[in-house]
C-alpha cells in the first residue's frame, strides 16, 4: 500500500510561558485524579461515555492498527453477571492464589473478594485487547505491540474521564476470561481491564497514599 501525507493543520503552538502554565495546569488536574471504590449509582449519560471511548481511540498504537475493543455497559443484568463472576475469582484470589506479600502490600487499600461497585455504578467498560485481527478471508492479521497500544488507550480513557468529571476504579479480577463470555467477545480478543466509572458515593473516604516525587520517578541527563 502506497502512504499517502497530508499538512499536520490541527497541530496548536502556544507562547513558552502559556506552555508552561498548560504544563502545570494539566498536572493540577491529573493529580486531583484518584481510584474509587464506592461509587453512586446515579445515573451518567452515555454520551459521555461515548466521547471518553473516543479520545481513547486516538491512542498511537503498533502500525496504527488500533488493537482495542471497548464494551461500554451499563445493563443491569450483565453488571450483576460481571459482579457474580468476579467476585468468584476474586474469592480464589484472597483465599488460595494470592502469596503473603501481595496480600501485604494490598492491606494498606482494605480490599476484599467483594466487588458491590460491579453493580453500583452506572458504566463498566470492558477493554479488550485484540491480539491479533481477523482478515475478510477468516485468516490471522497480525498486529504490534498490543498491549502498549492498549495501556496507552487506558491511560487517555483514564485521564478523560477523569475530565469529564467522572471517577473511575482500574479493576482487574484474574483471570477474567469470563468477560469473553458474558460480553460475546471473540477469542482474539483478550480482556485488558475493566474500568468502572461513575460519580464518587457522598462522603467517601480514600486511602492515604502518596504518590512519588519528580526526583524518584525521573532521570534527567542534561548538556
Ligand atoms: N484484583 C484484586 C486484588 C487487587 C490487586 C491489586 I495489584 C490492586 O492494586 C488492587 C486489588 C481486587 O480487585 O481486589
Amino acid at each position: 500500500m502506497t502512504s499517502k501525507f497530508i499538512p499536520y493543520a490541527q497541530y496548536v503552538s502556544y507562547q513558552p510561558e502559556e506552555m508552561l502554565q498548560r504544563s502545570k495546569d494539566y498536572y493540577d488536574e491529573l493529580r486531583r485524579r484518584r481510584s474509587i471504590r464506592t461509587f453512586s449509582d446515579k445515573r451518567v449519560d452515555k454520551e459521555i461515555i461515548e466521547n471518553c471511548i473516543r479520545t481513547a481511540g486516538t491512542a498511537p498504537s503498533g502500525a496504527n492498527l488500533q488493537p482495542w475493543h471497548f464494551v461500554a455497559v451499563n445493563n443491569k443484568e450483565l453488571k450483576k453477571e460481571i459482579r457474580l463472576a468476579a467476585e468468584k475469582e476474586e474469592y480464589e484470589f484472597y483465599t488460595r492464589r494470592a502469596s503473603d506479600e501481595w496480600l501485604a502490600d494490598l492491606q494498606p487499600f482494605e480490599t476484599n473478594e467483594k466487588k458491590p461497585f460491579l453493580e453500583e455504578a452506572p458504566w463498566l467498560i470492558a477493554i479488550f485487547e485484540k491480539r491479533y485481527g481477523i482478515n475478510p478471508d477468516g485468516s490471522k492479521k497480525k498486529h504490534y505491540y498490543t498491549s502498549e497500544s492498549v495501556g496507552i488507550a487506558c491511560g487517555l480513557l483514564i485521564s478523560a474521564i477523569h475530565h469529564s468529571g467522572l471517577a473511575s476504579l482500574t479493576h482487574t479480577p484474574s483471570p477474567m476470561g469470563f468477560l469473553n463470555t458474558i460480553l460475546d467477545r471473540p477469542s482474539n480478543e483478550k480482556p485488558f481491564l475493566l474500568l468502572v466509572v461513575g460519580y464518587p458515593a457522598e462522603g467517601i473516604n480514600i486511602p492515604d497514599i502518596k504518590r512519588k516525587g519528580i526526583n524518584e520517578i525521573a532521570t534527567f541527563l542534561l548538556d
